[in-house]
């Protein structure tokens, strides 16, 4: 099963992972280069079945990372509230007010002027992706550059997008976690995918990662005249928190059951033409979720 890539990988980083101090002050245990590779082309999709893969978060998440926005209402208004730690922290720094979750939330989503002060993480993902801003002064597209070569010449090996623009870290929320993602048209049809993850909390990030890159590989095949071919993942630094050691080790006893299906109920008119709905999943019959806390 495919799947025993992950929990072999889940394993070696609790056994011998480089236990030490990072970023957010938690600690991690931390192994530095690892390659998973998924198949797509034999219909089955990588969402974990040894816990429960909130699966339609990832998905919309990915759909609005291609909308090229950066501020967290829409995602608000979809019910994904994965990004609002980081404008969160800073209105309470900010403003020295000590308002809960999801008070702050409520407000982003129903007061535009609130939302356009507070809910901004700054030129993140859907920002370079859709208008990366060159020394020219011109915004570059890069996601629609992609999809023009895939169409147009697919078997150049220049096919790639990139989130780490150097000039513009500092303005951002987060750098970039999936920074790379390059693509390969095979001789008989198939597109591959190669995302290169720079830093990875294997228990609560990868899983979510893979399926982003899943659905966006999917869609990009549709719009190229393509069939799904291989996700092939590289992590950088492939980190457990200490904090989820213990869920770690529950996973990795848990047997995995068949992948499912996901599936593009209609063929969309263009990159930016997809909706949640146009996502079906299934045969998904995960083991229960596993609860873990967040590093901020
Ligand atoms: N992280 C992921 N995947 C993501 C994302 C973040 O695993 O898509 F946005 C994790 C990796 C790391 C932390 O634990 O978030 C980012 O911290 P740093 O920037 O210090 O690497």
């Amino acid at each position: 099963h495919p799947e025993y890539q992950y929990l072999d990988l889940l394993a070696q980083v609790l056994e011998s992972g480089d236990e030490r101090v990072d970023r957010t002050g938690v600690g991690t245990r931390s192994i530095f280069g690892a390659m998973v590779r998924f198949d797509l082309s034999n219909d089955t999709v990588p969402i974990l079945t040894t816990k429960r893969v909130y699966w339609k978060t990832a998905v919309k998440e990915m759909l609005w990372f291609l909308t090229g926005g950066t501020n967290i209402q829409p995602l608000l208004r979809e019910n994904v509230r994965i990004w609002t730690d980081w404008p969160l922290a800073a209105y309470r720094r900010e403003t020295g007010e000590n308002i809960t979750q999801e008070a702050f939330e409520q407000r982003i989503v129903d007061d535009d002027a609130f939302a356009t002060r507070w809910g901004e993480l700054g030129p993140v993902y859907g920002k370079q992706w859709r208008r990366w801003l060159g020394s020219d002064g011109e915004e570059y597209d890069q996601i629609a550059d992609l999809i023009r070569t895939l169409r147009e010449n697919p078997a150049s090996r220049r096919m790639l997008f990139h989130g780490w623009n150097v000039a513009e870290l500092g303005a951002m929320a987060l750098p970039p976690c999936h920074m790379v993602y390059q693509y390969h048209v095979t001789s008989d049809g198939r597109l591959n995918c190669l995302l290169f993850q720079r830093s990875v909390d294997l228990l609560l990030g990868a899983a979510f990662n893979y399926v982003g890159a899943t659905a966006l590989q999917l869609m990009l095949a549709q719009q190229a005249g393509l069939r799904p071919g291989e996700l092939v993942w590289v992590g950088g630094d492939v980190h457990l928190y200490l904090n989820h050691l213990d869920q770690a080790r529950e996973q990795i006893s848990r047997k995995p059951r068949p992948f499912p299906r996901m599936k593009l109920l209609r063929h969309a008119k263009s990159i930016d033409d997809y909706r949640i709905e146009d996502f079906e999943v299934e045969g998904y019959t995960p083991h229960a979720a596993i609860r873990a806390e967040v590093a901020v």
